[in-house]
């Protein structure tokens, strides 16, 4: 297969600037790429090359995110946009681990001939890819990377800089629907439309505290507030950027610490809170406990789904008959507290579908209701609509109230993809529609105390996981172990699967008190640690 001579050219002349370091094996993860922002250079250049591919194909815009979303500050990594501004297809991840590991120019040079050549691609051709990253110091110089691979192909980088991800996943899908794409665009139809939610609502007259992560929600979550002003929401900013990116705060350190964030000592016991990682794409809401200090009880991404799904049953039964059936689905993973997705399926009425870990997986499934509602438990998530049931409410909304806010809602909750700061206009509104504190919220149900664990292995690939996860395929003879392990349990479970974010495995256990949730945590750890090649000392 040949490539023409002039993309052969562009790319050999510009990957010299971008080798391939000595011993790296990038893998295409839970979420794109990850690892030490000095290893990346050639990983970004090669998948500049594949989304202007793409560009190409589909003769449309295509992103690329820099981020390393809710890892330490030294990491970075890629997310890719699709022209719906969805995460990138998961046939073309074969293409970004081929091309990420090409050894040599000309190996490199040879796979961008085989993916031009089997998808049907004329290249050089026109398009354009937009380029955004976070706030890490090596986010500017990787995105460089990542332009320069786009350029090989004869397509247009555009460089947005300082992004949140899901605000590059909007812009891509707005812009490919050619509707108003610009970040001022963004938070004007966010904050429109939360507006006609809210309308004739008493404001909930309590400061939010959100603790931005120190990451790119900061300025963005400003920007966002200023056009809410007179909305009746007042939101106090913590971790601006004055210390160390999800370091010691962030929604991933709430949840797996259960401890408040740096920078909360002052915020009152019950004070609505919540918390974003480091590009905004999860969130967590909180509030500091008033007997046990320092620590804060947690409204997870469980809670956003069940919170979410009551507000689309309140104005879904309050649509006239015209609109006919709309069929709502909850999708979750393994990690959904139990407690959960019991009350979902017992309280709310709502079918209840479990993916792997990932948004890839659980957007693909929300896409099979009318209202498709899908949270990971550690925040990521939105509510999709499809087009058929918009349709049906653009019919309704001059007669229907109802009709009306679930368009807004449409508006308010991203539809490319799970985004922090239009969840938390989403909590917000359906707290303020409810005149709901936390308490209420609180109240819903009651969390089977959990537990999450690290362990670190010599090949985290050596665990292989089927059923949504919840089992394990190997190493033989690991799965009736942990069985063993769970059997006397009161409401135990737990599971054990490989992270595609960071070289680790990931335990979860659930029971019936705390003290026995983390003894589980413990005993399957350990039975990871001997069974599945653990490094350093057993758990
Ligand atoms: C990414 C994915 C999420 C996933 C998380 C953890 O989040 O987008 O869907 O839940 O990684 O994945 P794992 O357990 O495989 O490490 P983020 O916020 O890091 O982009």
């Amino acid at each position: 297969m040949a490539v023409p001579t002039s993309v052969g050219a562009a790319v050999e002349a510009a990957s010299a600037r971008y080798p391939l370091a000595k011993g790296f094996r990038p893998s295409y993860g839970t979420a794109g790429f990850r690892a030490l922002a000095e290893l990346l250079d050639s990983t970004m250049f090669r998948c500049g090359i594949m989304m202007a591919a793409r560009a190409i194909k589909a003769s449309a815009i295509t992103g690329i995110c820099i981020t390393a979303s809710h890892n330490p500050a030294p990491d970075n990594g890629v997310k890719l946009v699709e022209p719906s501004g969805e995460m990138l297809c998961q046939e073309w991840e074969t293409y970004a681990n081929d091309l990420a590991n090409a050894q040599t120019d000309s190996d490199l040079i040879a796979q961008v001939a085989s993916l031009l050549a089997r998808e049907g691609i004329a290249a050089p051709g026109g398009g354009i890819v937009m380029i955004a990253h976070d706030t890490r110091p090596s986010g500017p110089h990787l995105a460089e990377a990542a332009a320069a691979g786009v350029r090989c192909l004869g397509v247009e980088p555009q460089m947005c800089g300082l992004l949140t991800t899901p605000q590059l996943h909007w812009m891509v899908m707005s812009r490919n629907r050619g509707q108003p794409w610009a970040e001022a665009d963004y938070c004007a139809a966010l904050a429109g439309a939360y507006q006609q939610l809210v309308a004739g609502t008493q404001p909930l007259g309590q400061t939010l505290y959100m603790d931005c992560a120190n990451g790119v929600g900061a300025p963005k979550m400003a920007a966002l507030a200023q056009q809410l002003a007179g909305a009746g929401l007042a939101v106090d900013l913590r971790n601006t950027g004055e210390g160390v990116l999800n370091g010691g705060c962030g929604s991933d350190f709430l949840q797996k610490d259960r401890q408040l964030p740096a920078n909360y000592a002052d915020v009152p016991a019950g004070a609505r809170c919540c918390a974003v990682d480091g590009d905004s794409d999860r969130l967590m809401y909180f509030t500091p406990l008033a007997d046990t200090p320092g620590k804060a009880l947690l409204f997870d991404g469980d809670r956003i789904a069940c919170l979410s799904a009551m507000l689309l049953r309140d104005l879904i039964s309050a649509l006239p008959p015209g609109a006919g059936d709309v069929s709502v689905g909850i999708i979750q993973t393994a990690y959904a507290n139990g407690a959960a997705s019991a009350y979902i399926r017992d309280n709310l009425g709502c079918a209840v579908e479990v993916t792997p870990t990932g948004v890839k997986y659980l957007h693909e499934a929300a896409h099979h209701y009318d209202c498709g509602v899908y949270f990971e438990a550690n925040g990521h998530g939105t509510v999709l609509f499809v087009k058929d049931f918009l349709a049906r409410l653009e019919q309704l909304a001059g007669e229907s109230r109802a009709a009306a806010d679930l368009l807004a809602l449409s508006v308010v909750i991203n539809q490319a993809v799970g985004d922090a700061l239009s969840g938390i206009l989403l909590v917000e509104a359906a707290l303020r529609r409810r005149a709901w504190g936390l308490d209420q919220w609180a109240a819903l149900y009651t969390d089977l105390p959990s537990r999450q664990l690290k362990v670190t292995v010599a090949d985290r690939t050596v665990i292989t996981t089927t059923d949504a996860e919840t089992r394990c395929a190997s190493p033989a003879g690991l799965q009736a172990a942990i069985d063993a392990a769970v059997a006397p349990v009161p409401r135990g479970r737990a599971f054990v699967r490989p992270s595609g974010t960071e070289d680790v495995v990931r335990v979860y256990a659930e029971a019936d008190s705390q003290e026995a949730a983390d003894a589980l945590a413990g005993a399957v750890a350990k039975l990871v640690h001997a069974q599945a090649g653990g490094v350093g000392p057993a758990p």
